[in-house]
């Protein structure tokens, strides 16, 4: 069997086509089904749904084979177990999916440029702690960083924060919130995350999944503006 691990919502979504080509087609809708594991119309593949952030856990200890994760989740995930905290965890394919932005935003009327020139101690909020904390730290910026798990645009709002580090895609959320985009951090996308002894073990049947992934990302890649 190969285990595929998958979070609900646009990372599921985006995977959909890409399975699709690679001749899988997932036989169960995960917004109408409570199942955790769904089959597919490979016997021999099924696909877990699992929390986001939790996907590199899942493949790194073997719980599946493969998974898709945000390039932000598996930074984070290998930040948080420290040195040798990507061992077990091979990503051979950006998939190029679930494609969005880290930057830094504040309220429209917070001159962030001046603080940072300043060189003014700002409290950030995020959820992203170790993306923003080595950001900050190569800009020589003084930041007090507060965690959080959610709804990081309430932060300026309220006062809890000067400054957040979040996901941008269009930035409509920001916009309803009045915040603005004063930093561009960097590029995320999905990536494909192996375990390597699985791909050991399951060559023949995982090497072929790999490569179809990575034909099929590249295939809508050419029809990306
Ligand atoms: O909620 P949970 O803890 O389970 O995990 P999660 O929130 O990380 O999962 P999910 O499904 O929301 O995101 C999965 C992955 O999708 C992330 O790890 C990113 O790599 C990627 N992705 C792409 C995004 C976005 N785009 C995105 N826009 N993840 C989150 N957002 C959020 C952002 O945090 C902000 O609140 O959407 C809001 C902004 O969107 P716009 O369009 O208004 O700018
Ligand atoms: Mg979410």
């Amino acid at each position: 069997m190969i285990t595929l691990a998958l979070s609900k919502g646009r990372i599921f979504d985006d995977t959909l086509p890409l399975l699709r080509a690679a001749g899988i087609e997932v036989l169960e809708d995960p917004e109408k089904s409570r199942k955790l594991i769904l089959p597919t119309s490979r016997p021999d593949v099924r696909v877990v749904l699992v929390r986001a952030s939790d996907v590199p856990t899942y493949v790194q200890y073997g719980g599946a084979d493969l998974g898709v994760a945000g390039h932000d989740v598996l930074l984070e995930h290998t930040h948080e177990l420290g040195p040798g905290g990507a061992v077990g965890l091979y990503r051979p394919v950006d998939l190029g999916i679930a494609r969005c932005r880290m930057s830094v935003a504040t309220r429209a009327g917070f001159d962030y440029a001046a603080a940072a020139r300043q060189g003014a101690r700002i409290r950030v909020a995020t959820k992203y702690t170790h993306i923003a904390r080595e950001h900050f730290a190569a800009k020589g910026m003084h930041v007090d960083l507060i965690k959080l798990y959610g709804s990081m645009e309430l932060a300026p709002l309220t006062g809890l924060a000067d400054a957040i580090v979040d996901l941008v895609s269009t930035g409509s959320t920001l916009k309803a919130n009045q915040l603005v985009e004063v930093e561009h951090i960097m590029d995320i996308s999905a990536r494909l995350v192996v375990n390597p002894a699985a791909l050991k073990l399951k060559q023949d049947r995982i090497r072929p999944l790999i490569e179809a992934f990575d034909a099929a990302s590249r295939a809508t890649a050419e029809l990306r503006p």
